[in-house]
């Protein structure tokens, strides 16, 4: 077994040399692909993409999307990823974007898809109003802030990755 003598130092720098080599054309490879794909619809903040699909859907239709794709309604959690989501509301033209938060639960408490409250939040003047009673979603407009809405509104789509 050529694995069992003594270790040839030579060859496993050459190896080394190799993978190195490769690790660096694949941050390469990559770094251009996110690019490609961030243009010109999405943003990354941190760890997070956010991506819109350019169309408008009720909010259960647009969780239904997010999910399907391996991804989420959006849940911005400071104001950097907040700003991130409003560019992408001003990109599109289409008046606002629905996050993923509700009052689902108890009326008033907005949290996140796993119950848990918020950590960050940026609500227009007077908002959130439960206007007639039936809004328990949350739409992002094209300045940033905040409303709660009918979740059966349609809303433009975008998703958290
Ligand atoms: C008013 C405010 C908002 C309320 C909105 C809804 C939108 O804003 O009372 O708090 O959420 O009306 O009527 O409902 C739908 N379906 O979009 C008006 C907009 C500037
Ligand atoms: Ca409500
Ligand atoms: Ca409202």
């Amino acid at each position: 077994d050529g694995n069992l003598g003594p270790p040839d130092i030579s060859a496993l720098w050459r190896q080394l040399e190799a993978l190195q080599g490769q690790v660096r054309r694949l941050q390469e490879a990559f770094l251009q692909y996110k690019k490609v794909e961030l243009y010109p619809n999405g943003r990354d903040v941190g760890q997070k993409v956010f991506k819109t699909a350019g169309f408008v859907k009720s909010f259960y239709q647009a969780e239904q999307m997010c999910s399907q794709s391996g991804g989420q309604l959006p849940s911005p959690r400071s104001t950097a990823e907040n700003h991130a989501l409003q560019q992408l509301v001003e990109l599109e033209n289409s008046g606002a974007a629905f996050l993923s938060m509700t009052d689902f639960w108890t009326e008033g408490r907005f949290t996140y898809p796993d119950g848990a409250s918020l950590v960050y939040s940026n609500w227009a003047p007077g908002e959130p109003n439960d206007d007639s009673g039936r809004e328990d979603c949350v739409e992002i407009i094209s300045n940033g802030k905040w409303n709660d809405v009918p979740c059966g509104a349609k809303r433009l789509v975008i998703c958290e990755f």
